[in-house]
């Protein structure tokens, strides 16, 4: 307690005497310049063809038979981040010839392309070609400038330029963090989504105040499963899945290299789940599976996803929501879904059963679900939390806590956390936000005062709740952004709400 007060004190002392910035803002670019020779441009996918720098200061290609055959340099771009990309060409061979700008992008040792921008040169002409390309979530780019209907001709290039405009900027006050304040009680942390996880300024914010991270939207079905895949698989076994991890592996590979945990959310789910998953070879236009390929690809599914991350990020992954949402807010019974619709009653335990099969070893299993402190739809989760336990494969409850400042009341809050607890079960609140009318000062103050009261009932419960998770770092990327739900402004600013939440620790 006492550290806790002496580290409170320090970090209230720097918040006087300093700011520290994280840069959101940097205008990068690049523009060839063949003065001194090739500028790190080689020849790519080549065959016989070379390159050298003209007299003119131009870069000339020769030798070509392939449409690709072409001068390449790698970029480091910054997935998430747009770029405009020109460059002037001239062929002297051809009436007219097609010219593409293209990026060779790799992730996870597979190389993929995109063609970003287009122009008809005239024989002779000058031609400029422009374009735009959002970098996607590769760990390698290398930009190109090839042909697509003259794979034998001679061609030279100049100007070659790339504009992108990185990250805005972030100035933050000098403040305690959260992690900390919270670290003998629970781990605090937040939700991220790709373009945040691409963001390393933003992530080293994120990072300097949350200890425990779930990705947005990167682990739902419509993010891992790889429906283009799993069709071709099917074709020999229908119960085979593929899945993907692109969008995520930024999150993972931030996270592993900083030591912060993440949170799985989420593998079984009515919403964001390929309507295909559901149907015989991945089409929807045929019939849906039978309860047994459902249950044998949710198996696979499961097994492909937790085998990936233990061999790749072992020991990241904390926990899991198994499944989320499953019961219906009006009748407190199984919400109509896919799920309920072809494996039948008993999905929920199912898919707890399957996750528990391969989740390693000290990977927590949560169900999750809104709305907790609304009794009806709390019976419900009551039951099947129940029914769950009985299996023995859930670990814990987590509630989401998806609040406004008029409801639920904090007496609600306080009576489901205690009722969820008296399970035994181990607890997680999973995506606090509370909204608000207006962004005015009133609302502000009456925001931070709810926060700090449920802060205080998860206090008392800190011997089960193993996390505390705000969705969502600053109140223009949240998903409710118009109720500013948040605990950080647009500016990245703390709000009352931060100080409330700091100080509830
Ligand atoms: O934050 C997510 C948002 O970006 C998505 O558009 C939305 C679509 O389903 O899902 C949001 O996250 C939800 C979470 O997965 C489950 N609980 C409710 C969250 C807010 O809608």
């Amino acid at each position: 307690m006492l550290k806790r007060l002496t580290a409170w004190l320090l970090a209230m002392a720097l918040l006087l005497t300093g700011v520290c910035s994280f840069a959101r803002e940097e205008e990068m670019g690049y523009k060839s310049d063949f003065s001194e020779g090739l500028d790190e441009w080689y020849a790519r996918s080549m065959g016989n063809a070379s390159i050298s720098v003209t007299e003119d200061k131009t870069l000339l290609t020769v030798g070509r038979t392939d449409n690709w055959h072409s001068p390449g340099r790698d970029f480091p771009l910054q997935p998430g981040t747009t770029y405009e990309l020109s460059v002037e060409v001239r062929q002297t061979q051809k009436d007219e010839a097609r010219f593409m700008i293209s990026v060779a992008h790799t992730a996870g040792g597979t190389e993929s392309y995109e063609n970003l921008a287009f122009a008809n040169a005239q024989k002779g002409e000058w031609t400029t070609l422009t374009g735009t390309y959002m970098a996607g979530p590769y760990d390698r780019f290398v930009l190109y400038v090839e042909t697509s209907n003259a794979p034998d001709i001679d061609f030279e290039f100049r100007n070659f330029e790339m504009r992108g405009q990185m990250q805005e900027s972030i100035e933050t006050a000098d403040i305690p963090a959260l992690k900390e304040i919270y670290a003998d009680l629970f781990d605090f942390g937040t939700a991220v989504t790709f373009r945040e996880s691409t963001n390393r300024q933003m992530m080293n914010f994120y990072a300097s105040q949350f200890n425990i991270m779930t990705p947005g939207n990167e682990m739902k079905p419509d993010s891992l499963l790889d429906v283009t895949t799993s069709k071709i698989k099917s074709i020999k076994d229908d119960t085979a899945v593929a899945v993907k991890f692109n969008s995520v592996v930024p999150l993972l590979e931030y996270a592993k290299n900083n030591g912060i945990k993440v949170h799985g959310h989420v593998l079984v789910w009515h919403n964001q789940t390929p309507e295909a998953f559901f149907h015989e070879h991945y089409n929807t236009s045929l019939p849906l599976v039978t309860r047994e390929v459902m249950l044998a690809r949710l198996d696979n599914y499961v097994r492909e996803i937790m085998t990936y991350l233990d061999k790749k990020y072992p020991g990241v992954v904390v926990s899991w929501d198994v499944v989320n949402e499953a019961i219906d807010d009006n009748t407190g019974k199984l919400r109509d879904s896919m799920w309920l619709k072809v494996v039948g009653e008993d999905f929920v335990a199912r898919a707890f059963e399957i996750a528990r099969k391969h989740a390693p070893e000290g990977v927590d299993l949560y169900y999750n679900d809104y709305n907790t402190a609304i009794i009806g739809k709390q019976n419900g989760i009551y039951e099947l939390v129940e029914e769950l336990m009985a299996e023995g494969t859930i670990d814990g409850y987590g509630f989401q806590m998806h609040h406004d400042i008029k409801f639920p009341s904090v007496q609600q809050i306080e009576a489901s956390v205690k009722r969820f607890a008296d399970t035994g079960l181990k607890l997680r609140v999973s995506e606090l936000d509370i909204t608000i009318p207006e962004n005015t000062e009133v609302y502000l103050k009456r925001q931070a005062e709810m926060y700090g009261e449920i802060m205080k009932i998860l206090i008392d419960y800190a011997d089960q709740m193993v996390a505390v998770q705000v969705w969502g770092v600053t109140d223009d990327l949240s998903w409710r952004a118009s109720q500013y739900p948040l605990l950080f402004d647009g500016e990245s600013q703390p709000k009352p709400a931060f100080w409330a939440v700091a100080e509830a620790g």
